[in-house]
Parts: structure tokens; sequence; C-alpha cells
């Protein structure tokens, strides 16, 4: 078997040189000439052989045990060996018919690598059975463990480098073994690729002792195996011997928690592969030490193309493989043949990694009609009429778990929050996934639950992005502020999911949801830390049709949201909204219809042929502009006004993605001409970016929004700090009305000295008591009779 192993890892090693470096004479049945070598040598080799050597062996496991594996690749940069063996086993030829398994399709890949139009120098979505690109290094073992959840015959292999290891994601990452039973997940089998050296020196890991690494990981909760190509005399036997316990130890665990013949906590195993970086290629440049150091990691002999020294080197090295004798220039060795796996079983093939049918299904989703709140804002009670959005979002998913519990297809990830952002009404049919020791005390600990809470918001995102693009749907609740934690990895998925939505053998998969909740306007207690809501901006610059933020302004819209959220697919959506009970302004009807335009005029707060339009984004926006129109009616009655409600902004600008901008055209909405006042939950240059390209005059529109003014204070002077409340709105109308003659200059004047005398009154009231006064606090809309 080690010769047929053998073999293999000389076939892919091959192969992965071959894509680094040629451009002609791909079996290198001529003496290798500069004109054969492209000239623009793109790529990292270093990694190549361990990703090789792994790959062949997991084919063995796989034909010896039957598994359903997948392989998940960290640093995507080795993806020329990915590539290799997607090309040995046969799958690149079936999503790629232009690249045959002949010697013609040897040439098209060598070719056609890190080549303009051709294929990209990392992993990528183009690539069957890639779910992580790894360019950004961290996240392949949290996106592995998403894959595994409630696929329980599945097991995905995850190649870890070892200077990946060092991020922190990664770090944090190890501890979701303890988030999975083993009765209704797959497991992961984590694979450490310690090759000593990351780009420009050794790593962390690389310089620890065997019992370092083994307590570590033992720590960690995991078994580990130590495969050392250094000191084992067959390496080969080492690691089929290691991966053979390592997929014994899987299915024991697996079968005595099905059996319920396990009680104490599950070790998973993980192996830990020591080899040389760039390993069975070139010992020395001149006196530069290559195999085995950091100056693998990249293009070696990277002047070969130019200088004859290095060119005799590369064909030393490529000739090595003995190429030929694997490849007949028809058809591979026989040997090789024999290691790759049945249709069906081959790890670039693996389904789960496609989405579409049958690992996507659509969600069933309850009617929303159930969930609605139906006593709109009153007019003299405060208090009848609020609902907490979350509250109902908590209630509608609570009964969309149900819903779907036969599928075993949603999950909820939340860091530590389901609690604090009110949506525990889930724990009334589900419970937090924990699977180390349970004390007595603890509330809502299972080891099979819908919501995996862990405070590791890397982790969580690689759990949802693994669950998702394998075919499942998810929510990541989070506090607004910090889910700027992965706004990174965010721009990664999108960059994936752009590529992704235009290959066509990739099926359908869920949108990747996120609800942003305990918002900055509400963390007076908290104070300047926890407010931020950057990360709507960076969802806002994703060109394409496929990013929505939505401010739903109550309850109802809300709940609106989240069933398209829901039953939406291939996109990025992000809700935003505050936890805490507000004024119902919409009937389900309207929000339906709110929703599905992005952008609409309420008519109960407006009037004909305005003079001024205010514009609202935000549930505590939407009301504090409400509030403000309250005032300007009461103060400067003959001021027509109109109120329009953002639910959503999308990368296109104002209303709902898709590419479906507005319902009517912008001056429908904004008028030609009148003063535009926007009260907008984020920074007033999200809301300056999008309207760029509606060819506004900036003149005419006033932006109010979160000016990164924060402390531990009350939560009508929070707002007061941003002048988005509805004093310093109202104060703005009537300057504007002023300058559009419809507000004498003096009355305006007067207006104005008078609201800010107000504000003074308010900010010594909340110095002396340390609330708002009554009457800001329980403000209720009065409509004109
Ligand atoms: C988060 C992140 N930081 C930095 C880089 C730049 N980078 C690319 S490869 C690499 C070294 C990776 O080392 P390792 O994980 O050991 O990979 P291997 O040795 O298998 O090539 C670095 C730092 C990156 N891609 N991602
Ligand atoms: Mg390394």
């Amino acid at each position: 078997m080690s010769n047929v192993l053998d073999k293999f890892i000389r076939a892919t090693n091959y192969l992965s040189a071959a894509q680094i470096y040629l451009q002609d004479n791909f079996l290198l049945q001529e003496p290798l000439r500069s004109e054969h070598i492209k000239p623009r040598l793109l790529g990292h080799w270093g990694t190549c052989p361990g990703i090789n050597f792994t790959y062949a062996h997991l084919n063995r496991a796989i034909i010896a045990h039957d598994l359903e594996m997948m392989f998940v690749l960290g640093p995507g940069h080795g993806f020329p060996a990915v590539q290799a063996n997607l090309f040995l086993e046969g799958t690149l030829s079936k999503y790629y018919p232009s690249v045959p398994h002949t010697t013609q399709g040897i040439g098209q890949m060598a070719k056609q690598f890190s080549w303009p139009y051709g294929f990209p120098s990392h992993s990528n979505p183009e690539a069957p059975g890639v779910i992580l690109e790894g360019g950004e290094l961290g996240y392949a073992l949290s996106t592995s463990y998403g894959a595994i959840l409630d696929n329980p015959n599945l097991v995905v292999a995850c190649l870890i480098g070892d200077g990946e290891a060092e991020t922190g994601p990664t770090a944090a990452a190890w501890h979701i073994n303890k988030l999975i039973d083993p009765g209704h997940n797959g497991a992961v089998l984590p694979i450490l690729h310690l090759n000593g050296y990351k780009i420009s020196g050794p790593t962390m890991f690389g310089r620890m002792t065997d019992e370092e690494l083994t307590s570590l990981f033992y720590g960690y909760g995991y078994e580990p195996h130590i495969v050392d190509a250094y000191t084992e005399e067959d390496v080969h036997g080492r690691m089929m011997e290691v991966l053979d316990t390592a997929v014994e130890a899987i299915r024991f665990t697996q079968h005595c928690t099905r059996e319920g013949t396990l009680h104490e906590t599950p070790r998973w195993p993980m192996i830990i592969l020591r080899s040389p970086k760039g390993w069975h290629s070139i010992d020395y440049i001149g006196d530069k030490k290559i195999e085995d150091n950091h100056y693998s990691h990249q293009v070696i002999a990277d002047g070969a193309k130019h200088k004859e020294s290095e060119r005799a080197q590369l064909e030393a090295w490529l000739k090595s493989y003995k190429f030929e004798e694997l490849f007949d220039g028809e058809k591979f060795d026989g040997d090789i043949q024999s290691l790759i796996p049945r249709e069906g079983r081959k790890m670039g093939d693996n389904q789960h990694a496609f989405g579409g049918a049958p690992s996507y299904r659509p969600l069933n989703l309850p009617s929303v009609d159930d969930y609605a709140c139906t006593a709109l804002c009153s007019l003299t009670d405060p208090i009848c009429g609020t609902e907490s959005s979350m509250e109902k979002i908590g209630a509608y998913l609570r009964d969309t778990m149900r819903a779907n519990e036969a599928e075993r297809n949603l999950r909820l990830m939340s860091p530590d929050e389901t609690y604090s952002n009110k949506l525990q009404a889930v724990f009334e049919y589900t419970k937090r996934t924990f699977v180390w020791p349970h004390k007595p005390w603890d509330k809502d600990l299972a080891w099979d639950g819908r919501v995996m809470e862990m405070l590791s918001e890397h982790s969580l995102q690689g759990l949802l992005q693994g669950y998702v693009l394998t075919g499942r749907h998810g929510v990541f609740a989070s506090y607004e502020a910090f889910i700027q934690i992965v706004a990174s990895m965010t721009d990664q998925y999108a960059k994936f999911l752009k590529i992704a939505r235009d290959v066509k053998w990739r099926g359908t998969i869920a949108s990747l949801n996120y609800i942003l909740t305990s918002t900055g306007w509400r963390q007076e207690h908290n104070g300047f830390s926890h407010q931020n809501p950057g990360f709507i901006d960076g969802i806002l610059q994703r060109q394409g049709c496929f990013t929505n933020v939505y401010f739903p302004a109550d309850a109802n819209t809300a709940l609106m949201v989240f069933h398209r959220m829901l039953a939406s697919t291939k996109e990025i959506n992000v809700l935003v909204c505050g936890k805490r009970p507000l004024p119902i302004w919409r009937t389900l009807e309207e929000a339906k219809q709110d929703v599905a335009e992005g952008v609409s005029i309420w008519k109960f707060a407006s009037d004909e042929d305005p003079h001024i339009v205010f514009a609202a984004a935000g549930d505590y926006p939407t009301l504090e502009a409400l509030a403000a129109i309250s005032l300007v009616r009461q103060r400067a009655p003959q001021i027509r006004i109109r109120f329009i409600n953002i639910t959503s902004l999308s990368a296109l600008g104002i209303g709902h993605s898709s590419c479906q901008v507005l319902r009517h055209d912008f001056d429908y909405y904004f008028t030609e001409d009148k003063p535009v006042i926007i009260n907008f939950h984020g920074y007033p240059q999200t809301i300056k970016q999008v309207l760029f390209d509606y060819g506004v005059d900036s003149r005419r529109f006033a932006i109010h929004g979160y000016e990164e003014a924060g402390s531990t204070t009350t939560p009508f002077d929070m707002m007061v700090r941003n002048r988005v409340d509805r004093f310093h709105l109202a104060m703005e109308a009537f300057a504007r009305a002023a300058e559009h003659g419809v507000l004498k200059t003096e009355e305006a004047e007067s207006l104005i000295r008078e609201f800010e005398e107000q504000l003074a009154t308010h900010q010594a009231y909340a110095k002396e008591y340390g609330d708002d006064p009554q009457e800001i606090t329980n403000w209720v809309w009065e409509s004109r009779s």
C-alpha cells in the first residue's frame, strides 16, 4: 500500500508543480527550456506536498472504511495541490469538460493555473468541493464544524496550517468540539499541518515538542496522534494506522452515543502531521536552504526562466517524480486509479459542498399573521401598543425551529446573548448545545440543542458559513457593536458568494442572516464601547445585488423582515433593530409592503404637497423623527411635511436588493427640490454614499445619524448628543423652512432658541435625577383629527 500511496503522491506533487511553472512541455518530454516556463510565476509550493500526502491517505481511508468525507483546506494558497487531486480523481473534468483526463487536460490545468482569466491561485468557489477560500487564514476549523452539524454521517477532514493555527479564530475554534453532540452530528478530523514554517519564519507550533503539543490538544479535549515524517521509518504505515484509529474512534463514539451507551465526555481524535515544508523538492539553491525552510513557501527557483542553473535544478526536481512512470500519455497507472474513491465518495464531489437538493431544502415557515401585533400606537397610553421586536422574532424563530424539527436544518448562533438579546423564546422549544459536563443548576443546556452559544464571534461566523454553504439555514444574533469583530470574515464570505452565485453547478443555499440588536441607541448603561453601527457600511459596500440591510421600525416590520430573510437565498441580510418595546406603527399588511418596497411614505404622518420631507431609517430614529413632526406641527402648523420610512438599504442604494431599487423613482418619494431631513441609525456618511448615485443636490439633504458621541447617560441624552433627537430634527426643519420662505426667519430663530433651551432643561434634569423627563419617555403620537 505504501507504494500505491507513494505513486499517487508523486503524481499529485508533479501536477502541483507543473501548475506553478509550466506553460508548455507539460510532461517534460523535451528538455526544459525557458519558453516552457511561465513568464510570471505565481503560486505557493511549500504547503503542497503535505496536502498531497494527506489527500492520498484520506482517499485510502475513504475506500477502506467507505467514508462520506469532505476536505476543507485551511491554507487556500495550497490550491495547486487541491486542483491536482481534483484532476486525478476525475472531479475537475466532470465540472470542467475543457480539462479532460488526458495529456491535453494536464496541459490545460497547468497552463490555466494562476493565469489571466484562468484558474485562481487560491481555493475558490469555482473549484468543486470547496467551501472555503482560505485566502484569509484562520477559518478552516470553524467552517468544518459548521458543515458537520446535523450531517450525522459526514466526516470533514480539515487541514489547518501551523501558521494558520496561530490565528485567534483558529485558537478559539478548537473548543467547538464541546458543542458537538455525536448523536446527531458528523465529525471533524482536524489535521494540523505542522510543516514548521509560515511565509518568512518558523511557526510557534513547529518549535513545540511533541509533549507540549500533545498536552495542548489533549487539554482542548482531543486525542492527538502525531505522525512525524522526520522520525518515522515508515511514514505511510504510521499515517494509515493513525487514520484507521481516528476513523474507528469517531465511529465508536458516534455509535455509543446513538445507542445511548456513551455518558462521558466524548474525546475526538486529531492528527498532527510533522513534515518538511516543501517536502521532496529542492534542498538548497546556492547556500539558501529551501526544503524544510520558509523559503519553500512560494515559488522556489523563481529565476528558472532566465537562469540556467535554477532551470536545471527545477528540471531535476520535476523529473524526480518520474511522472512518465505514472501516466503513459493516456491513462494513469492502475495503482493510482485504485486509490480513487468510487462515485459519490470522492472528496471533491461531495454533494454537501454544492448546496441545492438534497442538502438544501427551503424552511417550512409559519404564517406571520399569527404573530402580528394588532394594537397600533395608542393616542393616550404610552405602554399599550408597544412591543419588543426581538421578543417577536424569538417567538417566530422558536416556531420555525419546531416546524422544521424533522429536517434539523435551522440553527441560531449567538455569542452568549440569546437571553440578553431577548430571543429566549427559543428555549421554550430547544436548548443551548453543550457537551462538556453539566451542573444541576445550569439552565437551558443540552447535548443536542439548536442554539450554538460560544463567546467567539469568529467561531460562530465560521459555523454559520459551514452550515449555510452545506445547504442549511442559520441566523447569527449579535450585539450590533461587536459584530464588527467578524467584519472581515463576512467580507471574505461575500467574495465567495459573489463568485459562487454565478457558478452554475452550485445549487441553492440559504442566505447568511444577521440580527444586530442591543443597538447603540440603547447602550446608555454600557456606554461608548457598546456603540458601533459600522458593520452595515461594509455590507453596503458589497457591489452586486445580494446584500441588504434592514431597519424595521417596529415589531410587525421586524417580523416581516425576518420572514423574508429566512425565505431568501444566496444573499447576505442584516436586520438592525432594538430589543426593547417600542410603538407599533404599522399593521402587518403595511409592514409587508414596507419590506417589499424598501422605502415608503407613511400616510398617517404625511401631508399632501409637502414643504419638507422627513425620512428615517431605524427604529429609534423613526420614533424621534415622528416626535419631531409632532413638534413641528404643534409649533408651525403651516409647514407641510411628508414622512418617509426607509426599511431597507442595499448595495445599490435605497430600497431592497436583487437590483430592484425603488418601485417609484427617487423624486416620487423625496421630491425634486424640497429639503429632506434624514434621521439615520448609523453613520451619516453611510447615507451619503447611498445617495450619491441618485445625483441629488446634496445641499437639499440634512443627514442626522450616529456621530460617535456616547457615554453612560440617559437614553434620550444619547440621542441628543448625536443630534438625532426630536428637538434637533425640529430645529433643522424650522431652519430649512425659513430658508424656503415657509416660515419667517424671526419665527424660526425664536423656535430654535426655545428648543435649545428645552434641551438645556432636559440636560439639567438628567444630571439632577439621572433619568429622562416623563414627557420624553412616555411620548405618544397624536394624530391630527
Ligand atoms: C489572516 C491572514 N494573515 C496573513 C496572511 C498572509 N499569509 C499568507 S500564507 C501565510 C503563512 C501561512 O502559514 P501556514 O498556515 O503554516 O501555511 P503553510 O505553511 O501550509 O503554507 C501568511 C501569513 C493571510 N493569508 N491571512
Ligand atoms: Mg506552515
